[in-house]
């Protein structure tokens, strides 16, 4: 089953590929489901309202209304990188959560579903303070510094030759994320860029 520990493990593509070999055939053949990214802004915390600009829209789920923001970017080749990016403004001060997650499958009849990966690397942030968004500098617990784990934590990758920038990157699902807290200041409109990219077999 997979490891739910999380931490780091340097089995790139084998990791995922062995979860979903129990539920069929999903991953072969080339008929697996592409990689999807997405991004989600949480300020319910703090109840900062956003007004959502391009490449972004307020989640209708999330209470306060207005206080979570997502960006999705579907379908992802996984032979090359692409450019993502979004903007939306705040109308208040405080922090929120940035949380680079994936997207998942689930099992019909059942509370599982199949995570389906994504890769990131090279977030930028004009309009607040992010750090080490290329992910090139280790912190502790198989994370790099700066980043915590979001319900349970994504993999964090040393492959020099997959990385869109430097020498690491990450991998991420809906459930097996990276989070990083971001101050913001009312009116300074926030636009976060990446680099995202689909994982092949
Ligand atoms: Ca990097």
């Amino acid at each position: 089953m997979w490891n739910r520990k999380g931490g780091t493990t340097w089995e790139v593509h084998r990791s995922g590929f062995l979860w979903l070999a129990q539920f069929g055939d999903m991953s072969s053949g080339g008929k697996a489901r592409p990689s999807d990214a997405r991004i989600d802004i949480d300020a319910r915390k703090d109840a900062i309202l956003f007004t959502p600009g391009s490449g972004c829209s307020i989640a209708t789920w999330a209470r306060p209304a207005g206080c979570y923001v997502s960006a999705a970017m579907d379908g992802l080749p996984a032979d090359r990188w692409r450019e993502m990016t979004f903007a939306f403004t705040p109308q208040g001060d405080g922090e929120f959560t940035l949380k680079i997650m994936g997207s998942h499958e689930p099992i019909p009849g059942t509370d599982e579903s199949i995570p389906i990966w994504v890769y990131s690397d090279d977030v930028r942030i004009d309009g607040a303070e992010l750090v080490n968004g290329s992910f090139e500098a280790p912190g502790t617990g198989g994370r790099p510094h700066g980043w915590i784990p979001s319900v349970r934590q994504g993999l964090w990758i040393h492959d020099p030759e997959l990385a869109a920038e430097g020498e690491y990157l990450i991998k991420t699902t809906h459930n097996q994320r990276f989070a990083q807290q971001i101050k913001v200041t009312a009116g300074r409109t926030v636009t976060i860029s990446l680099k995202v990219r689909g994982v092949g077999e």
